[in-house]
This record gives C-alpha cells, structure tokens and sequence, in this order.
C-alpha cells in the first residue's frame, strides 16, 4: 500500500517537473540568400541550450533543448556576430503537451 502511494506521488510530481522545452521565433534582418542561411546556422544551431534548430532567409525557430533555456542575449549576439544579421524581434511559440 505504501509503496503505491510513493509511487503514485512520484508519478504526479513527475508530471508536474515535466516541462516541454521553451520554443522560440525570430525575425532576422538582413538575411537574403541560402548562404546567409548557413552563416547563421553555423554560429546559432551548435549553441549551448539549443536543441532543435530551423533557419530559413530571415526567419528562425528554436527549440531550448532538454533542461535548458535559451540564453535570448547570446543568441542575438551570436546573430550578430555572424556579420549584417540582427534579431529584429522575437516571440516565444506555445507549444501544445
Ligand atoms: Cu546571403
């Protein structure tokens, strides 16, 4: 009996620490051909806390990856660092469970 209840409550309280991971768009400015896609590729998907990662001419769509937040400063940074790309805005995507 005892060892049902523990588990039942293991059970809940998993259910409640089970967060999906944060899902964020972005606007990029500046983006215009595929190379411009694979600049900001390189310098954003291979992030720490980026799990999945979409780029496509001045758009952006990533997905923290398990456990992680993403780190919205160093992304525009990284974006930025790429060279004429900025992060024009950005909104976060709800996700259905
Ligand atoms: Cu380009």
């Amino acid at each position: 009996m005892r060892t049902i209840f523990i588990g039942l409550l293991t059970l809940i309280s998993l259910q409640v620490f089970a967060v999906e991971p944060e899902v964020y768009q972005y606007n990029i400015k500046g983006m215009k051909c595929a190379d411009c896609v694979e600049s900001v590729k390189k310098s954003v998907c291979g992030m720490n806390g980026v799990g999945k990662c979409d780029v496509t001419v001045g758009k952006m769509t990533l997905q923290a990856a398990d456990g992680a937040r993403l780190d919205q400063k160093a992304i525009a940074k990284a974006v930025k660092d790429t060279g004429h790309y900025s992060v024009k805005s950005f909104e976060k995507v709800e996700t259905k469970n």
